[in-house]
């Protein structure tokens, strides 16, 4: 293929076979140049899937560089974020908003080519990848989404692929498992994985820590596999396994390819040092002589492979035209008035806050486009639907998801269906394994994907399971997530305000749900609720001021029936812009939640809380033994 010391190749776009191997040739220039520059980035993968890139973006893909909002477009993601410089150049080639000095500021202050890539941030990024193994999970959600939608609107308006390429680092995580195994039960036949099978990680060669037979692991979840082993320089063996790939809706399918990272460097080609430590000078210079490309000058791009990508970024840009057709406009209304007039009129009755939250879910779910479910946890969670099949591939417009004991996947699922657009959705499991969920959430936290999350069991009132399944320090956990909505609340009538704001919000949110009954409040108040914090019970000389949550609400006003205090209901930190209308510095305040006490002291000067691991007994018992009751309250202000 390249002879060591070719000459300079001149660039002719005689035969379409030059043109191409010249086009593969200037993408591995450009992932060399480029974290060169930055003296930073990752250019070992993005060299050796060069070929790849080329084949999906001028042969397979469909989309249109000028449109990348399209809906019907096929979704690509690069869950090997770190070979972001792959992508970019594949944007900034085909014609997206990016030029080539976006390029040459790769991973630079406020670039639009930072480090890993970033929905929202660069165009023509579809999710944002980098921790492994998400990007793998988030395709598995858009193949839900593509299909759900597919039933739903007919295949005139969706119709298309998800493809993701991973790398042994999303593989090896559990994730990918999860993930894995999920999208061979539901049979997803439009995902299309590509997996960089180079054998080697950050560490050194696979083999020090990875012997996991990828054909037989992907065949036992019930995919297709399509190992076309050294055939990574091969771009029409590459497209025909793209093809045999597409051509099986019936199951989701795994290509394996035999790279080699920093191929073709003469002297890096399978070395892990390729991965990430930006070439030498010398070795540039002499990886370009290998491939014939000009050794001192950065970023070329001559304009045949200018002209060659504009083409192939624009070849369905009248198709995208042509679709007008919109989920937002399919996406449906919701309205709760009647769930809060119900509550409203139960004053005194009680009620779970997960089962009042399973009553909007309902409500909600009837008239929007929502897909829900737990993690094996469905009906304890208050995801479970009534009126609706479960989805499946016999039945893929459903509304009930059954996510399965995945909540890692879960979390990653719900966001690539969130990002997919055109669908909401909800998934549910024990708030204290919404640990096993955390880098997912995080995520959806930082590209404000519109999930709801139906967090339930919130607090050691959960009792006899004991300590593992008493959450402490998880609410106070979520908080720390910049740009997640935490909302706790009170009673059934401040769960559909949490809905209510849930439903309205374009980013994540996090309901925290009793399992144990809890009275319908008097004072509690819907539209206050939404407010992030109101008070709730007054007195006309309070000596103390109780901030309370959740199921502690109850059990402020129960101690304000005989003590001189005032009591502020908080379901919400994120949502409360001002405490100023709260604040009364004369006297003491006195924060009470059944979790860890940490970060409490920014509004309270005494903290009532759990700061220590829970133990199994009834939940009252437990609640009792660990301090929220009416004795701590009286300690905490007296
Ligand atoms: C969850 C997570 N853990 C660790 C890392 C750091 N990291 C970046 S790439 C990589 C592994 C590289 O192996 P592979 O996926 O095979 O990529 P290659 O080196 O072949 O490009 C690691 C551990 C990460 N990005 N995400
Ligand atoms: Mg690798």
């Amino acid at each position: 293929m390249y002879g060591l010391g070719s000459e300079v190749r001149k660039p002719m776009a005689e035969t379409n076979l030059d043109i191409e191997s010249l086009c593969i040739d200037v993408i591995r220039g450009i992932a060399m140049d480029a974290p060169h520059k930055a003296k930073s980035g990752h250019q070992g993968t993005a060299m050796a899937l060069a070929p790849l890139a080329h084949v999906l973006f001028s042969r397979v893909l469909r989309y249109s560089a000028e449109h990348p909002d399209w809906v019907n477009r096929d979704r690509f993601i690069l869950s090997a974020g770190h070979a972001s410089i792959l992508q970019y150049a594949m944007l900034y080639l085909t014609g997206y908003k990016l030029s080539l000095d976006d390029i040459k500021e790769f991973r630079q202050w406020e670039s639009l080519t930072p480090g890993h890539p970033e929905v929202g941030h660069t165009e023509g990024i579809e999710v944002t990848t980098g921790p492994l193994g998400q990007g793998f999970a988030n395709a598995v959600g858009m193949a839900i989404s593509e299909r759900w939608m597919r039933e739903q609107y007919g295949s005139e308006n969706i119709d298309h692929r998800i493809y993701a390429i991973c790398g042994d680092g999303d593989l090896s995580e559990g994730i990918s498992h999860e993930a894995a195994s999920f999208a061979g039960q539901q049979k997803l036949g439009r995902l299309i994985c590509i997996y960089d099978d180079n054998h080697i990680t950050i560490d050194g060669p696979t083999e020090l820590s990875l012997q996991d037979d990828a054909v037989k692991r992907f065949e036992a979840y019930g995919w297709e596999v399509i190992d076309i082993g050294e055939s990574g320089e091969d771009i029409d063996e590459i497209e025909k396994a793209l093809n045999k790939a597409k051509a099986n809706e019936e199951l989701p399918s795994l290509i394996i390819i035999r790279s080699h990272i920093g191929f073709p460097s003469p002297t890096l080609t399978d070395s892990p040092s390729a991965h990430g430590y930006a070439f030498k000078d010398s070795e540039i210079a002499e990886t370009k002589q290998v491939m014939g490309l000009p050794q001192n000058e950065q970023f070329y791009v001559p304009q045949d492979v200018v002209k060659f990508y504009k083409e192939a970024g624009s070849r369905h840009t009248s198709e995208a035209l042509l679709s007008t057709w919109s989920p937002k406009d399919h996406l449906g209304t919701w309205n709760l008035d009647d769930v809060q007039s119900e509550y409203e009129s139960k004053v005194g009755e009680t009620v779970a806050t997960r089962v009042a939250s399973g009553v909007c879910l309902n409500k909600a779910a009837g008239t929007l486009a929502m897909i829900a479910g737990g993690a094996d946890l469905t009906g304890n969670t208050g995801t479970a639907l009534s009126g609706t099949d479960h989805i499946s591939s016999d039945n893929p417009s459903g509304k009930q998801l059954f996510f399965g004991v995945r909540e890692h996947a879960m979390g990653a699922i719900m966001n690539g269906i969130a990002l997919h657009g055109g669908v909401v959705p909800v998934g549910g499991t024990f708030l204290v394994f919404s640990d096993y969920m955390r880098p997912a959430i995080r995520l959806a936290a930082l590209t404000q994907a519109k999930v709801i999350y139906s967090f339930t069991h919130d607090s050691v009132g959960v009792g006899e399971d004991g300590p593992t399944h008493q959450p402490v320090e998880q609410i106070m956990s979520l908080r720390a997530i910049p740009g997640l909505l935490v909302i706790r609340p009170a009673d059934a009538k401040e769960t559909v305000a949490a809905w209510k704001t849930a439903l309205a919000h374009n980013g994540p949110t996090a309901l925290i749900l009793s399992r144990q009954n809890l009275p319908i409040l008097e004072g509690t108040d819907v539209r206050k609720a939404q407010d992030g914090a109101y008070i709730i019970h007054d007195h006309e000389s309070p000596e103390a001021t109780l901030i309370a949550t959740g199921s502690e609400v109850s059990l402020c006003l129960d101690f304000a029936n005989n003590h001189a205090v005032r009591v502020i209901s908080m379901p919400s930190w994120e949502l409360l812009e001002s405490e100023d209308h709260l604040a009364d510095n004369s006297i003491p305040s006195v924060s009470v939640e059944a979790g860890i006490t940490l970060g409490w002291s920014r509004y309270a000067d005494v903290n009532v809380g759990i700061d220590r691991f829970g133990s199994s007994a009834p939940g009252d018992v437990v609640m009792d033994k660990l301090g929220i009751n009416h004795e701590a309250i009286q300690d905490a202000i007296s």
